[in-house]
């Protein structure tokens, strides 16, 4: 069983799991039923959700409240829908904010949802401590549409619906993906993925895929290996919005709206290179941005004193400090 504390991992004392899957593997009901068994654990659990296609924008948020029915009435559960609109590195990052969020506000479980769309998995895989992929039984050992690099990710596997006619199948299932798994290379060099059968709908081996992340906890955090997953993650994080602040400046920026019309049509009818009218806006943009320090509190103070920065300033500390 998991420990409700744990001192020693940035971030607190939570945990984050990722949970992907194909459309209608059971997603909704496997969270409704894991984490019922998470509540009842004492836990509080947060359920969001990265989807950056337009298919929850409509109903489905509503059918998927409906599935989670038990969690969405449960106090100790808040489930929040995926941030509708812009690009996948935008709903991530606001994803990202909203996990801390509910981890400040206590909810020590952060669950993280995708259906698997582009590159979602990926951007789950990298703000979760685990990520679990949820598999339908059968298929053999063919990856069911679901791409090598996905199970790659996969800290655990589950095969969901092991339960009437798939039961036989998802152990079939469970042992093909054992064998497959052992020809990737882990991403954790401490942590072996693990393949289980689970049934959501029946609740058959929720409590033991429980155990197995409390396993998965306890072994990456002995040595530090959690704390390194979450430091590299909140670096690149922090890449992430400052590449995602700077365009913002780079399109508000007036010296890059003037001339941006014009570079544009240079490069489309190809009388200019991409890189290097690229590099020449940038310049631009720089010396704009530059200039924009004085200029901007000159008004109020510099004013008068902007003919001779140099000499003014100069002369203080200078004068002063021998
Ligand atoms: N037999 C069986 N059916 C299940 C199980 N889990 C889910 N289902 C059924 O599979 C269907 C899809 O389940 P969902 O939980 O909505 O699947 P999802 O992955 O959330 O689907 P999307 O939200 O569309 O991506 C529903 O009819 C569920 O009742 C299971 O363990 N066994
Ligand atoms: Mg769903």
């Amino acid at each position: 069983m998991l420990a409700p504390a744990h001192g020693g991992v940035q971030g607190g004392s939570s945990i984050r799991l990722g949970i992907s899957g194909v459309p209608g593997v059971g997603k909704s009901t496997f969270i409704e039923a894991l984490g019922s068994h998470i509540i009842a654990a004492g836990h509080r659990l947060a359920v969001l959700a990265i989807d950056p296609s337009s298919r929850r924008s409509g109903g489905s948020i509503l059918g998927d409240k409906t599935r989670m029915e038990t969690l969405a009435r449960n106090e100790a559960a808040f489930i929040r829908p995926s941030p509708t609109g812009g690009t996948l590195g935008g709903v991530a990052r606001r994803t990202r904010e909203t996990m801390l969020l509910c981890e400040a506000a206590g909810f020590d479980v952060v669950i993280v949802e995708t259906v698997g769309i582009g590159q979602s998995e990926t951007a789950v895989a990298d703000m979760v401590d685990m990520f679990v992929l949820l598999m339908l039984p059968g298929g053999g050992d063919e990856l069911q549409g679901i791409k090598k690099g996905v199970v790659e990710l996969a800290d655990l596997i589950l095969v969901n619906k092991a339960d009437g006619e798939f039961a036989a199948a998802a152990e079939r299932a469970v042992a093909d993906y054992r064998s497959a798994l052992r020809l990737l290379r882990p991403a954790l060099s401490q942590w072996r993925p693990e393949v289980l059968a689970v049934s959501a709908l029946a609740g058959t081996n929720i409590d033991k895929m429980w155990q197995v992340i409390g396993r998965f906890r306890h072994t990456v955090e002995a040595d530090g290996a959690l704390a390194e997953r979450r430091a590299e993650q909140a670096r690149a994080a922090l890449w992430a919005e400052i590449s995602a602040g700077l365009l913002e400046q780079l399109r508000l920026s007036p010296v890059l709206r003037a001339r941006l019309p014009e570079i544009e049509d240079e490069v489309m009818a190809g009388r200019a290179a991409p890189a290097v009218a690229a590099r020449r806006l940038l310049e631009a943009f720089l010396a704009g941005t530059a200039s924009a320090g004085p200029d901007a509190s000159g008004p109020g103070a510099g004013g008068p004193s902007a003919g001779g920065p140099g000499a003014a300033s100069g002369a203080a500390p200078g004068g002063a400090r021998p």
